[in-house]
């Protein structure tokens, strides 16, 4: 099967699943899991933070993250294609008491710092609390669109100069740094928190990293575990993080020079329009006179073994995200294929 929806498909690596079955483990609950405290304090190294928490899923950093930083009945400012206001389920509304205020996020991916501003409430009893921003890197909604290291310190300095915490979710801030071609601690240097992802495009079969200080990571630790996220001999998941966090970090440009030879290859294909390529991540779309619905394009690629679906929310707007298990070879044959049923 060729499977193009996510990098979220991504299997661990033969030397990820060589680390799982050797690793030493402990019960983390306790901190007494060698595997996840070096993780976790690599992660933190790597990002220039003081600490870290590993935690289950991007959903659950965020969540966490959120949680931690703000009381209930609190206000974050957050974009209106993020994947924490669109496809969060609303948790940090519905668990942790948040009140979102969406801002329109621009078609770079940003969010524009006269609405963030415009966005803040004054101090009146009418209102709720502004306490946090919230941006994310790569905006993926959008199309994996990277936000530039200056634009991250300006949006982190806007939202000090306002009392307000900045949290990034960074589920591929490592396709940014990637694209920026400088490391991701330049990225999110004066970010309260970050999360990131070790289960995408960087092939760990599961979790996130939070980053932040020791004191904000002390207390996330504590909503970790009233969110049932307090996991035990997890050093084995731990042990594919180390190698995610070391090793497959460094081979994201392939991913994104496979995305813009996929982008170039899709526009001779009959029926396609493809709309955008950055970073890892190619939108398309299947035109209304293309030669098949979106229902029989998705079943006859899936007999082809290969597997495309429209994009969450979407009914002709298809994702195709490229990963260590998408070669060239594998595109050529995702593009002969649609040619052949799509002409
Ligand atoms: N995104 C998934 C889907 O949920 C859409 C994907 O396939 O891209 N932040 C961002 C920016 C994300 O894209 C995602 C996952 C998350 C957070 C949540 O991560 P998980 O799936 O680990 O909860």
């Amino acid at each position: 099967m060729i499977d193009l929806r996510s990098d979220t498909v991504t299997h661990p690596t033969p030397a990820m699943r060589e680390a799982m079955a050797n690793v030493i483990v402990g019960d983390d609950v306790y901190g007494e899991d060698p595997t996840v405290n070096k993780l976790e304090q690599d992660a933190a190294d790597v990002f220039g933070k003081e600490a870290g928490l590993f935690v289950a899923s991007g959903t659950q950093g965020n969540l966490v993250s959120l949680m931690t930083h703000c009381q209930r009945g609190d206000e974050i400012i957050v974009g209106d294609q993020a994947h924490i206001f669109k496809y969060e389920q609303g948790g940090s509304a519905s668990l942790g008491g948040i009140m979102p205020h969406i801002i329109p996020v621009q078609p770079d991916g940003t969010l524009a710092f006269e609405d963030i501003e415009h966005a803040i409430r004054g101090n009146n009893i009418h209102f709720p609390r502004t306490r946090l921003v919230a941006i994310e890197n790569t905006q993926g909604t959008l199309g994996g669109l990277p936000l530039s290291p200056q634009y991250m310190q300006d949006i982190a300095d806007l939202a000090h100069k306002h009392g307000l915490i900045l949290h990034v979710d960074g589920a591929r801030i490592f396709n940014a740094s990637t694209h920026f071609n400088v490391p991701v601690a330049d990225m999110v240097t004066d970010a309260d928190s970050v999360t990131f992802c070790l289960s995408k495009g960087l092939c760990a079969p599961v979790g996130s990293i939070i980053v932040g200080s020791k004191e904000f990571i002390a207390e996330a630790r504590r909503v970790r575990k009233v969110l049932g996220g307090g996991m035990r001999q997890v050093g084995v998941l731990a042990a594919a993080g180390l190698i995610a966090l070391h090793d497959m970090t460094k081979r994201l440009q392939v991913d994104h020079d496979n995305a813009h030879y996929l982008a170039e290859s899709l526009s001779e294909v009959p029926g396609v329009d493809v709309m955008s390529s950055a970073t890892n991540f190619v939108f398309f779309l299947l035109k209304e006179d293309a030669k098949l619905s979106p229902a029989e394009f998705v079943t006859e690629m899936k007999s082809r073994k290969i597997i495309l679906s429209p994009y969450p929310g979407f009914e002709r707007k298809f994702r195709c995200v490229m990963h260590y298990w998408i070669d060239r070879e594998r595109i050529d044959t995702v593009v002969t294929n649609m040619k052949a049923i799509l002409s």
